[in-house]
């Protein structure tokens, strides 16, 4: 049994292909006002009235029974029994993840360092870890154990002080795999409650749910709307679009293995976006002959097939000059480049969340546990940002320390650009500590 799969069909030849790519990149967030509304009056709702309004709203929307916020904190025991729950090969296959993805965070470590001038003054950079952050984890289908280990291991590597997870229940289910990958992550609280609600009593504090400094992890549009209206009084994460991928492949490797990537970002969305490019058309024939045969294998066939008709391509090049001008056109959240010397091309990328280098790596492995992050920049943000990393959990100090003599010598220049602000006392502060 096949199915025909509607996917655009591109060429760098087209007349008006420029304009057809920038159609297939287009993508705008809608920010709805009636959404706005409704999380507003929730935000102003659990910083007026804390805990009682944070039971009310997770009663309501998850039909729990709590009467005070106490039941719906995990317990030690529920993290043990979380443990217990699972099997034994997914529990090592969390433990094996984590264990990679401790190891790569760990050379992303930024450390603090000072130099010294002639004159003995010391300058420098101190680093600190954040000291309490908030990992935000959405219930239901798109409750990823994996996410909770990419946005808990690199706070954790940092040094946080203390990680807050809230995740809501509805019904009180809760996928015990997320609460195992918390507990093998370190995170140190868990709260089932979520939405806007969740997310306000992370950034204001509660009665039990302590106020935190940053706040991490995807939601839906209720939970990003709250994220932004809270930026300022925590920091946040970046904002993340539906997960895309691009694969540029030489035509040399199985077309059902680059079918099936395709695939794997398509089954998260439908918004998702998948991208074939190569310089073999013949090729493209033959993914896409891929495509309509495994489609009807996949559970999530509904999904895929969306995403392939919404706002995916196939993609001919005329070399592979032309392939790389496109991947840094289309700055893609994850890249695949299915070559045969894939250590060529990278000196060439300038934009791309995560590079997947060669045949074997499928994108799926970074998914889970090559090591780096799975939390990467999406809808063309690779231009200007980087994967979730050590460094967001990390902030800076300057360090600033002079010596008697270079007191004296900076205090004249200071003073003449103070004295060139007008802000006399500036001028005089500086001043004072001349010694001539
Ligand atoms: N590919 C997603 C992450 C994920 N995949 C979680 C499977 N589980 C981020 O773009
Ligand atoms: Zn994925």
């Amino acid at each position: 049994m096949t199915q025909s799969v509607n996917i655009k069909r591109l060429a760098t030849s087209d007349d008006g292909f420029d304009e057809s790519l920038q159609k297939l990149l287009a993508w705008e967030t809608v920010s709805d006002s009636r959404v706005e509304q409704v999380v507003d009056e929730i935000l102003s709702a659990i910083r007026q009235r804390g805990d009682a309004a944070l039971l009310e709203y997770t009663n309501r929307f998850d039909r729990r029974v709590a009467t005070v916020i106490s039941e719906l904190e995990m317990t030690q025991q529920d993290f043990v029994q979380a443990l217990d729950a699972i099997s034994d090969t997914e529990r090592e296959a969390l433990q094996l993840a984590a264990d990679r993805i401790r190891c790569y965070h760990e050379h992303q470590r930024q450390d603090s360092w000072n130099y010294r001038e002639d004159d003995g003054t010391l300058l420098g950079q101190q680093v600190t870890p954040l000291d309490r952050v908030g990992i935000y984890v959405p219930g239901g289908k798109a409750s990823y154990p994996s996410s909770v280990l990419m946005n808990a291991m690199p706070a954790k590597v940092a040094g946080v002080g203390e990680i807050i997870m809230v995740v809501p229940a509805p019904d009180g289910e809760l996928n015990p795999l997320v609460l195992a990958a918390a507990a093998i992550a370190g995170v140190d609280r868990v709260f089932t409650v979520g939405g806007a609600q969740a997310v306000a009593a992370l950034a204001y504090g509660t009665e039990s749910v302590p106020k935190v400094d940053k706040i991490v992890g995807p939601g839906n549009i209720y939970v990003a709307t709250a994220k932004r209206a809270v930026f300022g009084a925590v920091g946040l994460d970046m904002v993340a679009g539906p997960s895309e991928i691009l694969v540029v492949c030489d035509g040399e490797t199985d077309p059902d293995w680059i079918a099936m990537d395709l695939f794997s970002q398509a089954e998260h969305d439908e918004d998702a976006q998948a991208i074939l490019v190569s310089p073999d058309s013949a090729f493209l024939d033959r993914v896409k002959s891929s495509m309509e045969q495994l489609l009807p294998t996949m559970e999530r066939a509904g999904m895929i097939r969306a995403a392939l008709e919404n706002r995916s391509a196939l993609i001919a090049v005329r070399d592979m000059d032309e392939a790389l001008e496109l991947i840094n056109r289309i700055a893609p959240e994850h890249l695949e480049l299915s070559v045969a010397e894939p250590e060529a091309l990278l000196p060439r990328i300038r934009h791309a969340g995560a590079i997947f280098m060669g045949r074997y790596t499928a994108e799926a492995l970074g998914d889970y546990c090559a090591g780096p992050n799975h939390v990467l920049p999406t809808s063309m943000t690779a231009r200007f940002s980087s994967p979730l990393g050590v460094y967001d959990f990390q902030k800076r100090s300057s360090i600033i320390m002079c010596s008697a003599e270079a007191a004296s010598r900076l205090g004249k220049t200071a003073s003449t650009l103070a004295r060139g602000e007008s802000l006399t006392a500036h001028a005089r502060s500086a001043e004072y500590r001349i010694q001539d």
